[in-house]
């Protein structure tokens, strides 16, 4: 392996790794019952919660129990949706569209506004409750609903810049414009391991963009679902606004298969491992419906001799343990390169200068031929999600980010792979899926683009020139 025989990989942990155990604490009495735990009715939950919202709570279909991941204790139970509270909830949904529609962009920025201040009132409480139901620490729960919080203000301001280009058209006296509208209702299915923050991204662009939501979070995190959408639908509801633009339906894989399969839900926006979501995609292509993927990864940091370690080793450990390797974005794979260039090396003085720069140019194909290997190796994998490399050569950065660089949706240099902020687009490609999230112009997948020629004139020249006469 040439230059780079010195570069070792070493896999990490894989995602979703974690293993419940539930059969002890079947006997034990629910954690919301403890004055320990009173705090969660704070969020409005009870003992048994309704799983089901769609301008009204309801819900008679499995009833769930959710368990704390850290002690295998009980904390209270869900009921999940039927099939036929999923069908009257997606009726009401796209009864709620023919409303939220109709209501100018920068009005339903002030809607998601006070969800992003109805958040904030609440991030102990909901980042407690996200680590206790999904098991991360309470920083990493606090930090989720942090960015909900922030997708917010980012789609406030999004509602009044979201716009189309005029172009010029061929024709004279016509005009050629870009209209977008919202695709209708979307569907948010979301795993386990962030139940705040990915439903955060979804709603937040989705409802600026004119959207509704349909959401069904992961089945061993439901109490998240429920405590969120109660703050949701407290805003909708204070504005008379029907509740149904928001929509929950808790449930397992049969409501997972009936949104996939469903023409009504016009985008669905998956997030979970590549191999269902890989099932979920041929549903929704099977009936030409939209879909916005965000899968597995598999993602490396590549470490190369010149890397300040002051930086690698924080971030390696914080993207490999934090939230115990559950992220999308937990780094699996650290490349180290020795120095085999090292100037410590026994060597005395070459005698010319023109031999010093022979040296010192085949030091630098030498590294350019292992920073070739580094790269192909971190796009080797199925997946393309997150990247990082860590180094101070600018050619190197740019090379990185470039057309022979990482393949991978986040490239990223000096900081881990984990930790994306909200502002970017968030996604990977390949395996991963291919969809994008949250920031940057993500809105464009929530909505369709209608491209408008309107003649203004009282001719009508065909374009391309044609006569048909
Ligand atoms: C995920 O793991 O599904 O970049 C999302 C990060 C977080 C989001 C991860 N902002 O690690």
């Amino acid at each position: 392996m040439k230059n780079c025989r010195t570069i070792i990989r070493l896999l990490l942990r894989n995602k979703f790794a974690s293993v419940r155990c539930h059969q002890s604490a079947a006997m034990s009495s629910l954690l919301i019952n403890q004055p320990k735990y009173s705090w969660l009715k704070e969020l409005g939950l009870s003992e048994d919660n309704p799983g089901v919202y769609n301008g009204s709570w309801g819900g008679s279909g499995e009833v769930v129990t959710s368990y704390c991941p850290a002690n295998n204790e009980p904390i209270a139970r869900v009921t999940q949706a039927t099939m036929a509270e999923y069908e009257v909830t997606v009726q009401k949904a796209r009864e709620a569209w023919n409303v939220w529609a109709d209501i100018p962009a920068p009005k339903r920025g002030e809607i998601v506004r006070q969800i992003g201040d109805a958040l904030r009132k609440k991030i102990t409480t909901l980042g407690s409750l996200v680590s206790l139901e999904m098991g991360k620490i309470f920083v990493e729960g606090v930090g989720e609903v942090q960015e909900y919080v922030d997708v917010c203000d980012y789609a406030v301001g999004l509602s009044r810049m979201i716009g189309g280009p005029i172009l010029p058209s061929e024709r004279p006296g016509h005009a050629l414009l870009e209209q977008w509208n919202p695709v209708g209702l979307v569907g948010i299915i979301t795993a386990f391991n962030f139940p705040v923050a990915v439903y955060g991204w979804n709603n937040a662009i989705a409802m600026t963009c004119g959207n509704v939501c349909l959401w069904k979070g992961a089945p061993t995190t439901p109490l998240t679902s429920v405590a969120v959408t109660k703050i949701v639908a407290e805003v909708l509801e204070q504005n008379n606004l029907p509740g149904a633009i928001c929509s929950l339906t808790c449930g397992g894989a049969d409501i997972g298969t009936a949104m996939a399969k469903d023409e009504r839900v016009d985008l669905l926006s998956f997030t979970g491992s590549t191999h269902v979501g890989k099932l979920v995609a041929m549903m929704v292509q099977e009936r030409f419906g939209r879909k916005l993927l965000e899968l597995g990864g598999n993602n490396a940091i590549i470490v190369f001799e010149d890397a300040d370690l002051n930086l690698v080793v924080p971030s390696a450990v914080f993207a490999s343990v934090g939230t115990a390797g559950q992220r999308c974005t937990t780094t699996r794979r650290l490349m180290l390169h020795e120095n085999p260039w090292d100037p410590k090396t026994l060597y005395g003085p070459l005698h010319t200068k023109q031999a010093v720069e022979q040296y010192l140019a085949a030091i630098e194909q030498a590294k350019q031929q292992g920073e070739e290997e580094a790269f192909a190796w971190n796009n080797e994998v199925k997946q393309g999600l997150s990247s990082s490399i860590f180094t101070k050569d600018m050619g190197r950065v740019f090379r990185w980010m470039g057309p022979k660089g990482s393949d991978c949706g986040i490239v990223n240099v000096n900081i881990p792979t984990s930790g994306a902020e909200i502002g970017g687009a968030f996604g990977g490609e390949k395996h991963t899926g291919g969809g994008r999230e949250s920031g940057s112009d993500s809105w464009k997948q929530y909505m369709r683009r209608s491209t408008c020629t309107i003649n203004y004139s009282k001719d009508l020249p065909l374009a391309q020139g044609i006569k048909f006469e």
